[in-house]
């Protein structure tokens, strides 16, 4: 007995529920605005030339959307039940098909307002689905086909059925999951919103901009920081359910709610902040304006134990990272930031409340989602990075980039602007120096430096700087250095970034004609 293509039909639409499913949760977990299908929902709007718009309008009315959106589910439901009879012949058949679909859905997303690598992962792990789920839900099949006469009667399709039956379920169950925990965030979203507060955005000290064409912003906008941590579901904590519990070798305990917090004095500083995973010429760096409160005197009123030397603090999604207790104590503007560029801290980045700490690597000091903080020897503990390989303390080398140009540009002959950043936190850049195809190191502009804390821009942010370069024409090769206030020259020596961060000179290469 041959299997009916009805089963084959069945099990790619289910197959293809089920790749829906993952899609739409992915894409609500995450917090990605459209799910694939919608995506290329939009796609189809903005591509849909006018006259052909105001006609479907007039025919429908304002009921074009859904309609839409039928019509693009009605074509996906077409294309799953093709997928299923495609397997029929060949395993592979479906799986061009399935990229296909995903290829239309990335080009809805590039095409789209969301070009981050967050908003792909939905196609991905929707075409995933569909290809191991067909596999699932064919395998029976197959296994028939191939020995036809040990099937016994009906023996297959009750497989089949089984299968799909627990497919369909697991695709409802993860459909759910993704809403309820999607709709969570909505409502923390909102709560950020409405929080009012007393923190105020800070525009960027004319000084420390050099005006290059193409380097990096002074200020990062929030939106375009960089984002490092383990999670794959950013963590939405509600402030009024937040608290922060202070313990350990401490006199007495402390616990804060996020309102302790804001009721507190507030500090705002310029911090860049950058990731010890980077690599030379890397761009896990960013600097911002924040606002939160200091940790020095939350520590001092919980009373420290004179032989604690560390802090062991930990997120909320259970990440953790041990913190010099000196660095956390001394002149420095370490603190648990509730605000970044003026605003409560994108969720990405923490909310609602993270520690910085200028001078420090965030693996070892910058914890998300922070909620608890125990006073404690670095000799007792293991936190999550240090028990990977890298080091236990953190503190930022000192490092220099090359934004303009890029590696491998063709600039005209003459003469050329270049520039990009250098940092060094909590000591501070003194100058900046660069050498063209080999030559000798000349001194750079760079935007103003205040070798003292609190200053604009202060010794805990990076500095732009910049050359004119005369070009000839041919190959040109472009090295940095910078040099600190304490005298240290960034050393030419590379080292990769494991296990405490990279060293080596930045260089580009590239022509004039
Ligand atoms: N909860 C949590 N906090 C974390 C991490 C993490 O993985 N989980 N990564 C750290 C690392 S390695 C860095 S470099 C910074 C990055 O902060 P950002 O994502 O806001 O740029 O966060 C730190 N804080
Ligand atoms: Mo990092």
């Amino acid at each position: 007995m041959t299997t009916p293509r009805l089963s084959w039909g069945m099990a790619g639409l289910v197959a293809g529920l089920a790749g829906l499913a993952v899609g739409h949760a992915t894409t609500r977990m995450l917090g990605v605005r459209l799910t694939p299908l919608e995506s290329v929902a939009e796609l189809v709007i903005r591509h849909t030339p006018g006259a052909v718009a105001h006609w479907v309008i007039d025919l429908v009315g304002t009921k074009d959307k859904p309609l839409l959106i039928l019509l693009v589910t009605l074509g996906m439901l077409a294309f799953m039940l093709g997928a299923g009879r495609l397997a029929e012949r060949a395993w592979w058949a479906p799986i061009l098909l399935y990229l296909f679909m995903g290829g239309v859905a990335i080009v809805a997303v590039v095409d789209g307002d969301d070009q981050r690598a967050i908003a792909f992962v939905p196609v991905v792990a929707g075409v995933v689905t569909w290809i191991v789920t067909l596999s699932f839900l064919t395998e029976p099949m197959d296994r028939e086909s191939v020995a036809p006469y040990s099937a016994e009667e009906g023996q297959t399709r009750r497989t089949l059925l089984l299968r799909a039956g627990f497919v369909v379920v697991a695709a409802v169950g993860t459909a759910i999951t993704g809403d309820l925990l999607g709709r969570h965030r909505r409502h923390v979203e909102a709560s950020r919103k409405l929080l009012n507060l007393p923190i105020k955005d800070r525009d960027v000290p004319s000084k420390v901009k050099l005006g290059v064409d193409g380097i990096s912003r002074w200020k990062t906008p929030s939106a375009s920081f960089y984002q490092i941590d383990t999670v794959i579901v950013v963590p939405a904590i509600e402030p009024k359910d937040w608290q922060l519990r202070i313990h350990g070798m401490v006199e007495r305990d402390l616990v804060l709610s996020f309102q302790d917090l804001v009721d507190r004095e507030l500090t705002e500083d310029w911090i860049t902040l950058n990731c010890v995973s980077n690599t030379v010429g890397g761009d896990l760096i960013g600097n911002a304006w924040w606002s939160g409160v200091r940790i020095a005197p939350l520590l001092e009123e919980a009373g420290v134990h004179p032989d604690a030397d560390a802090v062991l603090q930990t997120s909320d999604d259970g990440w953790t990272c041990g913190t010099p207790i000196a660095a956390l104590t001394d002149d420095r503007n370490a603190m648990i930031a509730i605000g970044m560029n003026g605003e409560p801290l994108p969720l990405e980045h923490g909310f609602p409340a993270r520690m910085i700490v200028p001078g420090l690597y965030g693996y070892v000091s910058a914890c998300k989602w922070l909620v608890d903080i125990e006073v404690t020897r670095f000799d007792q503990i293991e936190a999550f990075w240090t028990s990977r390989g890298w080091s236990e303390e953190g503190p930022v080398k000192i490092a220099s980039r090359i934004d303009v140009p890029g590696d491998g540009d063709e600039l005209p002959v003459g003469s050329a602007r270049v520039g990009g950043v250098a940092w060094i936190q909590h000591t501070g850049i003194k100058s900046v120096e660069y050498a063209l195809d080999g030559g000798a190191w000349l001194p750079a502009e760079i935007g103003g430096v205040a070798n003292h804390p609190g200053g604009e821009p202060n010794i805990d942010t990076w500095v732009q700087w910049a050359a004119t370069v005369e070009l000839e024409e041919g190959d040109h090769e472009l090295r940095v250095r910078a040099i600190s206030n304490s005298g240290e020259v960034q050393t030419g020596v590379e080292q990769e970034p494991p296990p405490d961060g990279s060293t080596g000179w930045h260089s580009v290469e590239f022509s004039a004609s």
